[in-house]
């Protein structure tokens, strides 16, 4: 059997750090163009600060202090990238990896780490304004793909969406993995979000493993097609690339 092709990259970085856009991220250029020397030392400072947590936590985990960190080593631009493009009215569904996003929304760490403690059931309070709008981390692979949904179809019901005022217009981001993707609670997700028209972006972080089980293993089609499936508007970005 033919595998189907990968579709284009958007990158606008080279590994080496240099400019040098895919052709698929030329729709991009502008935006990226429009980010002032500060943007980029933000999105910088955003990065180089949770490695330093996310490093700290995980030397905790090493000692025995903590019964699990999951690390966000290596996936810090994907998440900086899609955190800072967030506004502030916007609702972000975490799975257990997405210290950057958290800590870009006014999480404290520390609830990461008494969550991962066992030291409280949910680590903060997603309704206290200081916390950006960002739920508690599921561990319940995909379970928050629903959470996402329907939080989404609210927003249609109220009408907070789709009104064209950006200012207003409320929309919702859900983080998953390449193997949750494999969870029915993602699929179920995906139909009702294309059939009710949620204002939702479902970002899935592919660090190409489910623990042992690599990402080829978990599907015969890249897994961006899934998205096309669904009838979604679907991109590949490189996820190295803020
Ligand atoms: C419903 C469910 N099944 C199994 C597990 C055990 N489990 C925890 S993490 C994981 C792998 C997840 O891989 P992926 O979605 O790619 O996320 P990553 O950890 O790579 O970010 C599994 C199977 C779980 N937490 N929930
Ligand atoms: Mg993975």
């Amino acid at each position: 059997m033919t595998q189907p092709e990968e579709p284009e990259l958007v990158r606008i970085l080279a590994a080496d750090g240099s400019l040098a856009p895919s052709p698929a991220a030329e729709p991009y250029g502008e935006l990226v163009n429009a980010l002032a020397d500060s943007d980029l030392e933000m999105l910088y400072r955003d990065m180089v600060v949770i490695r330093a947590i996310d490093r700290q936590a995980t030397n905790l985990q090493r000692q025995g202090q903590l019964a699990l960190w999951p690390p966000s080593l290596g996936q810090e631009a994907a998440q900086v990238g899609s955190a800072r493009a967030a506004r502030a009215q916007d609702h972000l569904f975490p799975s257990y990896r997405e210290h950057v996003v958290t800590r870009i929304r006014g999480v404290d760490p520390i609830g990461i780490i008494k969550l991962m403690r066992g030291l409280s059931h949910g680590g903060w309070d997603p309704t206290d304004p200081a916390n950006g709008n960002t739920h508690i981390y599921t561990l319940v692979l995909g379970a928050q793909t629903l959470h996402a949904t329907g939080y989404g179809m609210g927003l249609v019901f109220d009408g907070r969406c789709g009104t064209g005022d950006l200012e207003r217009d409320e929309a919702v981001i859900v983080y998953y993995g390449d193997g949750a993707s494999s969870q029915g609670d993602v699929h179920e997700a995906m139909v009702f979000a294309a059939s009710y028209r949620t204002p939702e972006v479902f970002f899935l972080q592919n660090n190409q493993w489910a623990i042992s089980v690599p990402v080829a293993t978990q599907s015969r089609t890249p897994l961006v097609r899934r998205g096309e499936g669904y009838g979604m508007p679907s991109i590949r970005i490189d996820g190295n690339d803020v």
